[in-house]
């Protein structure tokens, strides 16, 4: 290889080691590949040589040409397989660092299924009431027409506290969520629509009854409330809470101090397989009727002018039967694995269903 041509390979090998980065690589092919590059123009001064000399020189040329493409791709290479290292090293991610945290709380089955009766007696129009757990005996009884001595009273196994009140009533732990609506009644004018959920306290405690437990109940008053409308709002609950659209319902003939007429509402389902919805069994699920007049007249509000009906269940049975959950006793145990499997995600919202 003649000195001009060493010259062009050592310098190249200069500049391709110098070049750091794939534009600068690109200046060095220009510089000697390209139209004006430096071999180019060698070769191109080829046409002026002799034949003999041009062979020579033109082999030499092209081996030169040859070798240096190579370095130039090979040196591309090197610069593909640096950016590549460097992107990884920037980009790399720390395997060892913990998973974002999940949401750990579950929503008890209680307080779902108060949820699920707010949205859906919400839509109705129904106001949510509460009340305190210590009453009186009169708002727990006298109002609601269950005088002293009535069999009502032992009926509900009531934990009395010790000691009278101010106005010498006895107090009790309530053993409905009623003195709510007569609190209600007592407080503000008519028209009402209000479900009151809440803890009641009965004096009975064995494998399917505890001290404690959870209802809801219900109260309309309005002008010219009729039997039709307990009918059609119990009806309507029913279906969307349980999410079957076609749930047979029930009315049966009853009897409770507070309501005249009295009923209690069974559902269709199957006894066999405990699957609700038909199955030609009738199961209990509710107790309903319109509100007594003198229920309604013991609480400031004129029968002659306003009626209404009212409902009550209890919150643990919906709950047992519509999830199908077979033991009451867990339901106040706290124990983490139960609530893991019964449980709801608070951020999936209850499911309405068609007609809510
Ligand atoms: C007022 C007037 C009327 C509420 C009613 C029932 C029927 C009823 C039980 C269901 C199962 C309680 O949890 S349970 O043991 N409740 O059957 N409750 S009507 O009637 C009222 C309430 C308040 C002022």
């Amino acid at each position: 290889m003649t000195d001009d041509l060493q010259t062009l390979q050592s310098e190249t090998d200069a500049a391709l080691a110098a070049a750091a980065d794939p534009r600068a690589l690109d200046a060095v092919r220009v510089a000697v590949l390209g139209k004006s590059g430096r071999l180019t123009a060698l070769l191109k001064e080829l046409g002026r040589a002799s034949p003999e000399e041009r062979r020579e020189r033109g082999a030499a040329l092209n081996r030169l040409k040859d070798a240096l493409t190579a370095a130039i791709e090979a040196r591309r290479g090197e610069l593909d397989a640096a950016a590549l290292g460097a992107r990884l090293a920037a980009e790399r991610m720390d395997m060892t660092l913990p998973p974002r945290p999940r949401a750990q709380g579950l929503i008890h089955p209680i307080s779902r299924t108060m949820e699920e009766m707010a949205a859906i007696f919400g839509a109705m129009g129904f106001a949510i009431a509460e009340g305190p757990d210590i009453e009186d005996d009169w708002r727990n009884f006298g109002a609601l027409n269950i005088p002293a001595h009535h069999p009502a009273r032992q009926d509900m196994d009531t934990f009395y506290l010790p000691g009278i009140d101010a106005d010498g009533r006895s107090r009790v732990l309530r053993t409905h969520t009623s003195p709510v609506q007569v609190r209600t009644m007592l407080n503000q004018e008519p028209p009402i629509r209000v479900i009151v959920p809440g803890r009641t306290y009965r004096a009975d405690h064995d494998a399917t009854h505890s001290p404690m437990f959870h209802q809801v109940e219900g109260l309309v008053i309005d002008r010219a409330i009729t039997l039709g409308h307990l009918k059609g709002c119990l009806i309507d609950f029913l279906r969307a809470f349980f999410g079957i659209t076609t749930l047979p319902v029930r009315f049966r003939s009853s009897y409770f101090p507070f309501t005249e007429p009295s009923m209690e509402v069974d559902i269709g389902w199957n006894r066999k397989t405990g699957e609700l919805g038909g199955g030609g069994d009738w199961l209990e699920i509710l107790g309903s009727g319109m509100v007594h007049p003198k229920v309604l007249a013991n609480c400031g509000i004129d029968p002659r002018e306003w009626q209404g009906f009212a409902f009550g269940m209890g919150i643990e049975r919906v709950t047992m039967l519509k999830h199908g959950i077979p033991d009451l006793r867990p339901f106040y145990e706290s124990d983490i694995r139960w609530l893991r499997h019964y449980g709801f995600n608070p951020l999936a919202p209850a499911m309405l269903h068609e007609g809510v």
